[in-house]
């Protein structure tokens, strides 16, 4: 029998609150609090005390350092994120602040889309955590804003590091001598429950200087939602009777880049095109064009296309302007919604901007409430980037029970941040640009 959709969405939301509650030890009957008004500025974390602040040294020699704080409706946020690699004197700035966008999750048999983040209550949904999954690392205490639980403290937040393998390699022609580093890197999460979805929010910062934010899904099938009758769901128990109803989970991030302190950066976009060869070529030719993108930005991701957000004041010690790299990760566009038809939005600095989609009112007359709208021609002097990072969630039989994490998102990689790799051990320190074998 199907659930009407609107009680649907009802009982979504109240089973995120009710475990929530329970989960900080209250009672589910607690009162709503006060809430803050919706545009009323957010605390500032320009400078942060030690209770909010992440300082990490990796044994590689790398230190990444930055504020975190937590909003009543994105949850987590980390901001003025910079890194240090062993050979720089200063930190670099990379982030001003950095967090999720939106959560939207539409169902193919279109009865229901939800927008988690803004809707459904995902930061109020923040969960404490057991001290196993945080190996090696600790868990802070995070005080959530606007809650409806009395005591709105969650052991909520993980701070950890992790190796991730081989950095780099060589032997080059000397037998005798192997250069390698296995890397480390920070690794900073929390886990919210929306409904019966428990949602990781893991932000990677390696000792390279990449970082690298994912979302994974985890908990359970919504259990409301095995009603596919119209051929939009998947059996996943015996037979063909429970259908669990295809969805797509639509995942957001803003950035708000701050390259060497400053929030003036420059966008680029570059894209390559491969030619067949013509004449006496012994080979394909392939020629990469650079754009300057100066107005705001609808952008989709394209075969030998990539983007780059660049320092307007600092370079490095080659003299090169310092830049981070946009790589997606996997996504399955979903065209159903104006505001997830583009992969990568760039729009000028507005606070009052703040979610990709169902953003609390509109920003002016006719300004819309989603980030599409907001990509009218204004000209980029702070640029705001919003990565739409998409997922088909057609459940399978190992989804039960609980369904095992699946992730969706993307990286920056620096190019150009240190004038060479920044793990580069002291041996090989000299081998910059081109130098000469056998010196
Ligand atoms: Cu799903």
């Amino acid at each position: 029998m199907r659930v009407h959709s609107d009680s649907r969405a009802r009982t979504r939301a109240a089973v995120g609150l009710t475990v929530a509650a329970l989960a900080a030890g209250v009672t589910a009957g607690a009162g709503p609090a006060t809430a803050r008004p919706e545009n009323a500025p957010a605390p500032t974390a320009a400078y942060c005390g030690a209770a909010h602040r992440i300082e990490q040294k990796l044994s590689t020699g790398t230190t990444w350092r930055m504020c975190w704080r937590y909003d009543g409706k994105a949850g987590l946020v980390l901001e003025d994120v910079s890194y240090q690699p062993k050979g720089e004197r200063r930190p670099i700035k990379v982030l001003h602040s950095a967090r999720l966008g939106q959560i939207h999750v539409p169902y193919d048999d279109g009865s229901v889309e939800y927008d988690d983040l803004t809707g459904f209550d995902f930061a109020q949904g923040l969960m404490n955590l057991a001290p196993g999954e945080c190996p090696g690392g600790t868990i802070k205490t995070v005080k959530v804003p606007d809650s409806v639980n009395e005591t709105p403290t969650i052991k909520g937040l993980c701070t950890t590091t992790r190796s991730r393998g081989h950095a780099y390699r060589v032997q080059g022609d000397t037998p005798g001598t192997v250069h390698q580093a296995q890397g480390r890197d920070l690794l900073v999460h929390t886990v919210n429950q929306v409904g019966w979805y428990e949602y990781l929010t893991e932000w990677r910062f390696q000792d390279d200087g990449a970082i690298t934010m994912n979302l994974g899904a985890t908990g359970s099938l919504s259990w409301d939602d095995y009603d596919a009758g119209d051929g939009r769901g998947r059996p996943v128990g015996k037979g063909a009777s429970a259908r669990a109803t295809s969805h797509s989970h639509n995942a957001f991030w803003r950035l708000d880049f701050a390259l060497d302190g400053s929030t003036r950066n420059r966008v680029e976009q570059y894209d390559s095109t491969v030619t067949a060869p013509t004449g006496g070529q012994q080979a394909p030719t392939t020629r990469t064009t650079r754009t300057k993108i100066t107005k705001e930005l609808a952008g989709d991701i394209r075969n030998y296309r990539w983007w780059r957000v660049v320092s307007a004041t600092g370079k490095n010690k080659d003299g090169h302007a310092r830049s981070y790299e946009i790589v997606p990760g996997p996504t399955t566009r979903y065209p159903g919604r104006g505001f997830t038809k583009h992969d990568l939005y760039v729009t000028q600095y507005n606070p009052c901007e703040r979610f990709a989609s169902h953003n609390p009112g509109p920003c002016g007359p006719g300004a819309g409430t989603s980030v599409d709208r907001w990509v009218n021609g204004q000209t980029l002097s702070h640029p705001v980037v919003w990565m739409n990072i998409g997922f088909h969630h057609v459940a399978r039989d190992e989804d039960q029970q609980p369904m095992p994490v699946h992730w969706q998102g993307f990286s920056l990689a620096p190019r150009d941040a240190t004038a060479m790799n920044p793990l580069t051990p002291d041996g090989l320190a000299w081998q910059n640009g081109h130098w000469r074998p056998g010196r």
